[in-house]
């Protein structure tokens, strides 16, 4: 037998009998339980380990694949990954979905009861990290050799509360019960260094000999990610912090100060113990920076050992590897891996820079001045001071390109430089990312041209042909066949087969049954049971959704606006033709974000006003269920009728919510941000409610010194809202919402208060024509097939990683 092919495992049972054996087996042999006393849980992990098996199996033949060929790899460095609930999932991929119900039915349990006692990893805060998992699937299912990097925090996105006192955060202790689909690799564990100083090293001017002052051990384990319709299984290895034996005190402990004797190993193990809960500003914390270089140093080491199982000359590493920098979080990676190869391998620095140069590529999500990340340099000296060093002399290499292209050109010098001066020198990420890596890209078209055009402009002056875009995208096997089994099965029947799953553009084939008046009906009552099971109020009001992180810029306050004018206009006029409204807000704030907080707290008020209100109530209902996460996205989406995308323009980098709610067939009301743009243009002006501002036009009136309170005073609806917000009625919060209105409207929401009623009036117009509100809702699923992020990796693999398909030979 030659186990080094990965020949020679026992063949795994494809029939329920089979299946049903091997259940009996994990749960005897593994669980250590039996039978009679199983319990949903026992069943659970038993279940769990019986299908993680299968997708192992596939893992050692696309690991022996993956090595016979020595390929580019794509590693993808994230801070953050929103994996959702496995077993579903893995099911659906392994396709052993039927015999697991029947098995489970034997012991006694239904599937349903165990997929709840499945447990998402909340190892993110919103799109970026669900935008990371999207992409792993997706390479997978493109049979890519790829792994994505990230950290295994202990305590992942806090769980969320919602009461009239608004959010309350708990912390999520997701593997608090254990986590039956990860592998640990203590064996791959790597040592990570901080603080300490340098050494010059005698004769080699460029080397220095970096010793650490601390040291942390990063431990991996790895969960698998099959490939849709492939029998690829690349992984996702996340980092947890250990402590060093050098950090446990054994003098103290001998003493008998034993908290003392263990101090420094729980602050080494704090690495990795909670996910930053907050999406859009930087709070420059130490502990942060840590996590980043945690990531990144344990990475980067295990990416090179990888290397050399296969490759022994430097020259080649960035034939061999693409490192994707999901966002500035793990940029530090730059410095760090010239680090490795200038200091510990020994090339000279122009060689290393060649080749971190080759090997690095970064994706920029936002526009937000303040979610740009500068760290002082004075913490990058005391935490990483050999990075500091090599960022300077990178820096000064650099303005030294752009003193020569730009010759007395001062203030361009200043402009780009990696190091900001004023009022405190830091260290800009977003420049050091764009001067170490081959390519840079934007998330939506929009997105990248403003980033050419303002945030990276002088970048893009010296190196045009750096910059591009890779629209974002979704997964369909989550988002649409997972979310929404009854719309998928129509989709499957009307299409002829399923081959739309691996290929979403072959969805544009149902404008052809948009004639079939019982293809509408069955459109039609599917939305409708979905929006039964979800339960949030009456089936045939218009389901009105809103759901993303809370953020003034995407301008959920709006929304409640509109909320607190229908209200009032149903009460000036009881007996109207209302269309009823179920208006749906989830998400979370981040836990020092005041003024998000504030406008949970101020709907959850408004929401219950309304309900106790039996004018109003019978027409308008507003529901804010707790703790939004990929699970319960799943959930909500099906049932949609309205997408509400109403960021400011030129705010939203892309979105991705906006995507998952088209492809399920909601119809958006939006403005021209980000993806949305993209969305309107595939699904056609006609099936889309376009409002408000520009990005141009929304950047003059700033300039133009804009003024809430003019349009306050001109527009008497509006003056009513926010006199009844402001009234007392809903307390402090009230006050504090409008008086931020008022004051200085940061993102311009009373600017674009008018068009959004109108557009919401046509809404309602469309909706009351059911047929035509039905048409709409198809020809949005039928023409969302570009935002699959199998096109999106698609993109990736030919215009910035340049890497192919390794397929895995398909074994039944
Ligand atoms: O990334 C998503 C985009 O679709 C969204 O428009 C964008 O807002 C989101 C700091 C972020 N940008 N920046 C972050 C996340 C965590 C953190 O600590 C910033 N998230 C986005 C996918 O491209």
């Amino acid at each position: 037998m030659d186990l080094r092919q990965g020949i020679g495992l026992r063949k795994l049972g494809k029939t329920a009998d089979e299946f049903q054996q091997d259940l009996l087996s994990n749960l005897y042999y593994r669980r250590g339980t039996t039978v009679e006393s199983a319990s949903a849980r026992d069943a659970y992990e038993t279940l769990s380990l019986t299908v993680r098996d299968r997708l192992a199996e596939r893992r050692a033949r696309t690991a022996a694949a993956h090595y016979a060929s020595n390929p580019r790899w794509v590693y993808y460095l994230s801070a953050e990954y929103l994996l959702g609930a496995q077993l579903e999932q893995n099911l659906l991929y392994s396709g052993t979905g039927n015999l697991a119900a029947e098995a489970v039915k034997a012991l006694g349990f239904s599937l349903e009861d165990l997929e709840d006692l499945d447990v998402e990893p909340g190892l993110g805060n919103g799109g970026l990290g669900r935008l990371a998992a999207c992409l792993v699937d997706s390479l997978a299912t493109r049979d890519i050799p790829a792994v994505g990097y990230g950290i295994r925090y202990d305590l992942g996105i806090f769980r969320q509360i919602i009461t009239e006192n608004g959010q309350t955060e708990l912390p999520d202790d997701w593997a608090f019960q254990g986590n039956p689909w990860e592998f640990p690799a203590p064996d791959d564990r790597q040592t990570v260094g901080f603080y300490g100083h340098t050494e010059p090293v005698p004769g080699s001017p460029d080397r220095k000999v970096w010793v650490p002052g601390e040291i942390v051990l990063g431990e991996p384990s790895h969960m698998l990610v099959p490939g849709y319709g492939t029998d690829t299984v690349n992984i996702v290895r996340l980092w947890s912090a250990k402590a060093s034996e050098a950090s446990f005190d054994l003098s103290r402990f001998s003493a008998g100060q034993y908290a003392e004797a263990v101090q420094e190993a729980v602050r080494a193990e704090n690495i990795s113990k909670v996910l930053y809960p907050d999406d859009s500003t930087e709070l420059g914390r130490e502990l942060r920076l840590k996590q980043q270089y945690f990531l990144v140093s344990c990475s980067l080491r295990d990416i090179i050992r990888r290397f050399r199982l296969r490759n022994e000359d430097w020259s080649e590493f960035a034939d061999k590897t693409v490192i994707q920098l999901n966002d500035t979080h793990p940029t530090i990676a730059i410095p760090e891996l010239m680090r490795l190869l200038v200091d510990e391998y020994e090339l000279d620095w122009s060689k290393a820079w060649e080749i971190t140069r080759k090997t690095f590529a970064y994706t920029c999500h936002t526009l937000l001045p303040e979610a740009l990340e500068t760290w002082p340099v004075r913490l990058i000296e005391k935490l990483l001071p050999r990075h500091l060093e090599i960022i300077y002399v990178i820096n000064m290499l650099f303005l030294r390109e752009v003193g020569a292209q730009f010759p007395g050109d001062q203030d361009r010098i200043r402009r780009m430089s990696i190091i900001q001066e004023e009022p405190e020198r830091r260290v800009r990420m977003a420049h050091l990312a764009v001067v170490g890596t081959e390519a840079v890209n934007g998330v939506a078209e929009l997105h990248s041209k403003l980033l050419r055009e303002t945030v990276l402009d002088d970048f893009a002056d010296l190196w045009p042909a750096k910059f591009q875009n890779v629209t974002n995208g979704i997964s369909p096997r989550r988002f649409i066949r997972i979310a929404n089994p009854r719309l998928s099965d129509l989709i499957t029947e009307g299409l002829g087969d399923d081959s739309w799953l691996r290929d979403l553009e072959k969805l544009a084939g149902l404008e052809s049954l948009i004639g079939d008046a019982s293809f509408r009906d069955r459109w039609q009552s599917i939305k409708r049971a979905n929006k039964v099971a979800l339960a949030a109020g009456d089936p045939d009001s218009l389901t009105d959704v809103m759901i993303k992180r809370f953020h003034e810029y995407k301008r959920q306050q709006l929304k409640l606006l509109h909320v607190v004018t229908l209200y009032q206009r149903i009460h000036a006029n009881p007996a109207g033709d209302w269309v009823p409204r179920t208006v749906l807000f989830a998400g979370k704030a981040a836990p020092a974000y005041h003024a998000a907080k504030d406008l949970i707290q101020l709907i959850a008020t408004v929401g219950a006003t309304i309900a106790a209100d039996p004018v109003a109530s019978p027409y308008l209902k507003v529901v804010f269920p707790s703790n939004y996460n990929v699970t319960l996205a799943e959930k909500i989406i099906p049932a949609a009728d309205l997408s509400e995308q109403i960021s400011l323009a030129g705010k939203e980098a892309s979105g991705t919510g906006n995507m998952k709610l088209a492809l399920n067939g909601a119809v958006t009301i939006g403005t021209l941000d980000g993806a949305n743009i993209e969305i309107r243009a595939r699904v056609g002006e006609d099936n889309f409610f376009l409002f408000g501002l520009d990005a141009y036009e929304a950047a003059q009136a700033r300039i133009n010194g804009y003024q809430p309170r003019a349009f306050y005073e001109h527009d008497a609806e509006l003056r009513a809202a926010i006199d009844a917000l402001g009234s007392g009625a809903f307390g402090d919060v009230g006050h504090r919402v409008a008086s931020s209105l008022l004051g200085w409207d940061e993102y311009l929401t009373l600017a674009d208060y008018r068009a959004y009623l109108d557009a919401q009036a046509q809404v309602e117009e469309a909706w009351r024509d059911r047929d035509r509100w039905i048409r709409m809702s198809i020809l949005n699923t039928a023409h969302s097939g570009f935002f699959s992020s199998d096109r999106t990796v698609a993109d990736y693999a030919a215009r910035i990683w340049r890497v192919a398909p390794v397929p895995v030979p398909h074994e039944d």
